[in-house]
């Protein structure tokens, strides 16, 4: 397998489960400040035109990063970030869509749309003009959720899984962009605190993050 990977939050998801399940998978970086996932050869492969992709081993491009996580956890069942059973498997979907429809899909777009418009305009379709309505609705999500955890230490009660991967990505990038948890979200802080002291919050931060600060 082979990882394409870039300084960017969705692939440090990818990065933080692999290392979870202690999978070890060489990794090459897309330039995508460069745009070489916007081009021709990589569209060919990837029509979502995006990272992360991983390559399987017959040379198929699997692309998102939901996708991804799946292949992993049936390759890897243990230690299990899906989940175990029919039950819990599609406990974990479940929270994993809401969480991506309610805070990590407005996130992303608020910032494609936001503070990364002069870069993505000559990409894809922005609009700039609902920057600020995106950013919003990730702000609603996050109260949401907030209520919902309650004291929990991870989204799934009682389970780390690629819901909470997928979140802890989006919200470390985004505090760190200058986005933080609008104050008084105080079990949202909470189960980002437990989630950073995990050893692969740390360890799936890309090289160029001590370079930059940002944190992906
Ligand atoms: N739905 C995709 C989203 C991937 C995504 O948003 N990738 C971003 C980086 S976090 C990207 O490739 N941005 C560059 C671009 O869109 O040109 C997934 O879950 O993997």
């Amino acid at each position: 397998m082979l990882l394409y990977d870039a300084a960017r939050p969705n692939p440090r998801a990818v990065r933080m489960a692999l290392l979870e399940k202690r999978i070890t998978v060489p990794s090459r970086d897309v330039d995508v400040d460069g745009g070489e996932n916007r081009r021709l050869d990589f569209l060919g492969r990837n029509p979502g035109g995006q990272v992360p992709v991983l390559v399987l081993d017959d040379g198929t491009w699997l692309a998102e990063s939901g996708a991804i996580f799946q292949y992993l956890e049936e390759r890897s069942p243990d230690p299990p970030l899906i989940g175990r059973t029919a039950e819990e498997r599609a406990i974990t979907r479940m929270w994993q869509r809401r969480i991506e429809r309610r805070i990590t899909e407005p996130l992303y777009a608020a910032f494609h749309y936001g503070p990364a418009v002069e870069m993505y305009r000559t990409r894809m379709v922005v609009l700039a003009e609902c920057a600020n309505g995106f950013k919003t609705l990730m702000l609603d999500g996050m109260t949401w959720l907030d209520a919902l955890l309650s004291g929990a230490a991870t989204v799934v009660p009682d389970r780390f899984t690629v819901a909470d991967i997928g979140l802890f990505a989006a919200l470390d990038f985004a505090a760190s962009i200058g986005w933080p948890m609008p104050t008084g979200l105080r079990h949202l802080e909470r189960w980002f605190q437990t989630t950073a002291e995990r050893p692969t919050a740390r360890a799936s931060l890309h090289p160029r993050s001590s370079q930059t600060g940002v944190h992906y």
